[in-house]
């Protein structure tokens, strides 16, 4: 069975079985008021606006069987994963393992590292807890995927120029065929989500293709009337 998606640059048609969504770092401290995004003077309004066409996503992937993986950007405890460019890059008071005000900042367990309850993982998803703003760096994703014959990937989630940007990248490196739903990504700053979603698609697809939720849901067959539009 295929399935044809409208996109930019062009149509893509895809293999269901074959297929993957990966939602990239929807966790608490990016997207929740009082957490360590808005600490930095962020406004997480901007990302909570790609919570619910993600939400609608999650759930039309999962009605037809289509596997969604979720990444979450964080470090061990002890920090011995953490080198010390990433630390370097990181605004004073607010380094890596600092108290922040959901937790300890990207600390795997802490409060803030955890996925926001709407977009909570199914018992029997996978979970891959990464140390880079790429989820193939320092991770068993791309085992995961070869394994279950992953061929394309749907990526979305935040920020749409720093994790998912990268993570389309990597991707794209390593041969599988990227679609991005736009409207399931989000920045603190909307040029550089317009522009990151255009990167992708231009020079004709470089990196892949760009569509929105109900796009994907439409082509799977699964909106009916009288769902969100
Ligand atoms: C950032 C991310 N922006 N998930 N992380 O540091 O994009």
């Amino acid at each position: 069975m295929t399935v044809t998606i409208d996109a930019e640059p062009a149509a893509v048609s895809l293999d269901p079985a074959r297929s993957a969504l990966l939602v990239i770092d929807m966790q608490r401290d990016f997207l929740e008021p009082g957490g360590f995004g808005e600490s930095l003077g962020n406004n997480v309004a901007k990302l909570r606006a790609a919570i619910a066409p993600c939400a609608r996503l999650m759930q039309a992937m999962r009605a037809v069987g289509v596997p969604v993986l979720h990444t979450r950007e964080g470090h061990r405890p002890g920090l011995e994963d953490v080198h010390p460019e990433k630390q370097a890059r990181c605004a004073p008071g607010r380094k890596i393992g600092d108290s922040g005000p959901m937790g300890r900042i990207l600390v795997r367990g802490e409060a803030g590292h955890d996925f926001i309850a709407e977009l909570y993982p199914l018992p029997g998803e996978s979970v891959i807890d990464k140390p880079g703003k790429g989820a193939f760096y320092a991770t068993d994703l791309d085992l995961l995927l070869r394994s279950a014959g992953i061929e394309h990937l749907i990526i979305c989630g935040v920020t749409t120029e720093v994790c998912v940007h990268t993570t389309v990248r990597e991707a794209n490196d390593r041969g599988y065929r990227v679609l991005v739903p736009g409207d399931c990504c989000a920045s603190y700053f909307d040029e550089f989500h317009r522009v990151g979603l255009a990167m992708i698609s231009a020079q004709g697809g470089i990196f892949g293709a760009v569509t929105t939720a109900n796009a994907i849901i439409d082509a799977f067959g699964g909106r009916q009337n009288g769902d969100d539009a």
